[in-house]
């Protein structure tokens, strides 16, 4: 691969147009100027300095300038031309700097002949040459120092902004290239073009120069092409723009004691991630970060309510998910268990009612409510990677059961209740399931969650045949997750359509995926009456 120094060495040599660089001074500035189409980024002396709140008066070191410089090179694939001051010191520091700085991946350096330390060229007073000896002697040691040509090293000539006048301009210019420059920069603090103009006529071309047009801005692109101008630097302008921009937001904030005015000048912070790669890392850690489990949640809450008695008149407007319990609705309350259980990234699957389903960080799909809980599920198909932990939308579980169960490995997972009640049975169909391997009745276990095999679920199973109640949810591993997408391309469209989960879950079975039981027999409720919903109530008033 060509290396930046090469192509850019390429591209500087044989410019037809000028080549347009613009000032930087850390990573993300270096990102904005990339997505903007320019062709390199300046590593500028000044927004470097500035950036630290000190003049730019090489009161930084040389390292510190670097490791900027270097910040930027990283942040894209334009190449960086640094601005390396007076090359911080003498003949040897140069040796050093160009080392230093080629290794680092920087493409060109630009070095002024000011005695170090230097000051910025538009600040008044002391703005002190070295004589044209020593200059070209640094410029003769930068040459021999680096290890490739494609590495270009560029004079500044600063006798115009020392006052020292176009004759002396043209000569220290003649003499750097003689010295070995690979081109000049010839600096200029005036607010009108012409002593640029007649330098350049002078010049005439004799070697590639390069113009930083900040205090006379009116010179246009055209004009400098036509004067044989190899590249231009717009020197400081972002981060001019970016002090404004803050300026003026700093102000509203302070007199409004609030944000609202300026929200929508500003970047999102979704901006921001973009900028900062935040989305590839994301990729890179589902790659690569094996460390963290990913748990994708899926909660279905799209179904029409079927319920009696005072929940009829409670569901009129709302789907369960959306009922108040105690200042908190029960999906509010859901997301909060399954955040403080480590789990982020959570789907509801919204159909009856969906328009009132809202709930901060969560994504809300819409789905039909006609159908199976399955077929809704299907809705969010595209969640079926890693592992998938699927949550009814009218069960609480508190999050050390959640904890506990997302830290199973098995395939295929389904949260039991062993509390039978039989009052509860004759109310409602329980999903009532039996184990394959049940424990003898008066047999204690030290397992605070007890495994066993799912045998059967089913609503009509006769409670004597029933070793607990399915609570809601179900875990798939990666493999679990591909053997549920085997099984359910497996259906007939009718049957996505209608089959019930306690179905499925018995078809899983069929094609012999084993199915754990994982047995909590507190810390979870369900809201199917108008008790469960008063006793949840109450429940909670207590404890919270
Ligand atoms: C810089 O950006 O640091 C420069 C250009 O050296 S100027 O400030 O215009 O001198
Ligand atoms: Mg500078």
């Amino acid at each position: 691969m060509t290396s930046k120094a090469a192509s850019f060495r390429q591209r500087f040599l044989s410019a037809k147009e000028p080549l347009i660089l613009v000032g930087a001074h850390d990573g993300l500035g270096a990102k904005l100027i990339e997505q903007h189409g320019f062709d390199g980024v300046w590593a500028s002396g000044l927004e470097i300095s500035a950036s630290h709140s000190v003049p730019d008066a090489n009161i930084l070191t040389m390292t510190q300038y670097l490791e900027r410089a270097q910040e930027m090179n990283n942040a894209g694939s334009i190449p960086v031309i640094a601005d390396v001051d007076t090359g911080y010191g003498n003949s040897s520091n140069v040796h050093h700097m160009v080392r230093q700085y080629e290794d680092a991946g920087i493409a060109a350096v630009v070095m002024e002949d000011k005695l170090f330390p230097k000051v910025n060229s538009f600040v008044p007073g002391r703005q002190e040459l070295a004589s044209i000896a020593e200059f070209s002697g640094k410029l003769m040691a930068a040459r021999d120092a680096r290890r490739s040509d494609n590495f270009l090293i560029i004079a500044r000539v600063e006798a115009l902004i020392a006052g020292w006048g176009l004759e002396e301009a043209l000569k220290r210019a003649q003499a750097y290239i003689e010295s070995g420059a690979d081109g000049i920069l010839i600096h200029s603090k005036s607010k009108q073009p012409d002593e640029i103009r007649a330098f350049l006529k002078e010049w005439n071309k004799r070697a590639p120069i390069v113009l930083v047009p900040t205090t006379y801005p009116s010179m246009t692109y055209l004009e400098m092409a036509e004067s044989g101008v190899n590249m231009i630097i717009f020197a400081n302008q972002a981060l001019r723009a970016s002090i404004t921009a803050m300026h003026d937001v700093l102000s509203v904030m302070k007199k409004d004691r609030s944000t609202v005015a300026i929200e929508d000048r500003i970047a999102t912070v979704k901006e921001i991630f973009e900028l900062q790669g935040m989305m590839d890392m994301k990729e890179h850690e589902k790659k690569y970060l094996k460390t963290q489990k990913t748990v994708h949640a899926i909660i279905p809450a799209a179904g029409k309510p079927n319920h009696e008695g005072k929940m009829v008149e409670m569901l009129k407007d709302r789907p369960v998910a959306m009922l108040d319990i105690e200042g908190k609705t029960l999906l509010q309350r859901i997301v909060e268990s399954l955040n403080l259980s480590g789990m982020q990234d959570i789907t509801v699957l919204a159909g009856y009612k969906g328009d009132m389903v809202k709930q901060e960080g969560v994504a809300v799909r819409q789905v039909s409510s006609e159908g199976g809980i399955l077929h809704s599920i299907e809705q969010a198909h595209d969640k079926f990677q890693d592992s998938v932990l699927l949550h009814y939308g009218d069960v609480i579980v508190s999050h050390e059961n959640i904890q506990s169960f997302i830290a199973l490995d098995d395939p295929v997972a389904v949260m039991v209740s062993p509390l039978l009640r039989e009052g509860r049975y004759k109310e409602k169909k329980l999903d009532l399931v039996s184990y394959a391997k049940p424990r003898p009745k008066s047999d204690r276990t030290m397992e605070r969650h007890p495994r066993n095999t799912l045998k059967m679920i089913d609503k009509t199973m006769p409670l004597d045949h029933a070793h607990g109640e399915f609570v809601g949810l179900v875990l798939l591993n990666p493999q679990g997750v591909q053997q549920w997408q085997k099984a359910w391309e497996g259906l007939s469209s009718t049957q996505k359509k209608e089959m019930s989960l306690n179905d499925f879950l018995m078809y899983l079975l069929v094609q012999n995926v084993p199915i754990t039981t994982f047995e909590c027999q507190t810390g979870w409720a369900e809201v199917h009456s108008s008790d469960d919903y008063e006793q949840l109530c109450s429940l909670l008033r207590v404890t919270t």
